[in-house]
């Protein structure tokens, strides 16, 4: 796989807790028909073993379509299953170390959350880096203040790598995000806690395309 151009448009992560108790994997499928290209997995309170067996089942569904699988944090859970790649965060293992386990085509990408930690990706070689949080969300516990579109500009701006805009994105404030120069777009809870998944995508791509 070419990793050049593969963070582009909708940029989907799941986690089950906020999938209305609705199968998570019946979510990817029904993402994939609406046109989804890029899904994440995104699991902080499962097991480990879960987290393999979900990944597993999601590899299986995601190779059968032709779509980019990314497993968050765990590295060795994506080599496992033979993943696209892993998105990492400031405190998990540093790029640098992934890289060594990984195969040349394996992609990586990283959370930043201020310049000094893009272009600190830019130096440590990564593939792609998530940016934001932009707006406020209680999606990630752990998660920073929102860093608001400033930064999002400064990366447009001054960072020569792809990025994906993440953190409270919604239909509402998506044009904002869209006309401050993001081409890729991370959301959770917008897509998979929408009682009705591919009308939501169809309606965030017709955003993407302008319409
Ligand atoms: N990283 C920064 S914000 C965030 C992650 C994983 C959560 C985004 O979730 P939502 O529901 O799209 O705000
Ligand atoms: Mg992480």
């Amino acid at each position: 796989m070419n990793k050049r151009g593969i963070i582009n448009g909708l940029y989907c992560i799941i986690t089950e807790e906020y999938c209305l108790g609705r199968n998570p994997f019946a979510i990817a499928v029904k993402m994939i028909e609406a046109g989804v290209k890029i899904i994440q997995y995104r699991e902080k309170d499962k097991s480990k073993k879960v987290r393999y067996q979900d990944c597993l089942e999601l590899r299986k569904i995601t190779k059968k379509y032709g779509v980019t699988f990314i497993v968050n944090d765990d590295l060795d859970i994506a080599l496992a299953v033979g993943a696209d790649g892993v998105h990492l965060g400031q405190d998990d293992l540093p790029v640098g170390a992934a890289r060594a386990m990984a195969h040349k085509e394996f992609i990586i990408g990283l959370s930043t959350h201020s310049p000094i930690q893009a272009k600190q990706a830019v130096k440590q070689g990564v593939d792609y880096i998530g940016v934001g949080p932009i707006y406020p969300t209680n999606t990630k516990k752990d998660v920073c203040q929102a860093v608001g579109i400033d930064y999002l500009d400064y990366v447009v701006k001054h960072i020569n790598l792809p990025f994906v805009a993440i953190g409270g994105i919604k239909l509402h404030n998506l044009p904002e995000v869209l006309s401050h120069g993001a081409k890729s777009v991370a959301m959770v809870t917008e897509i998979v806690s929408c009682p009705d998944i591919q009308g939501r995508i169809k309606e965030i791509v017709k955003i993407f395309n302008g319409v």
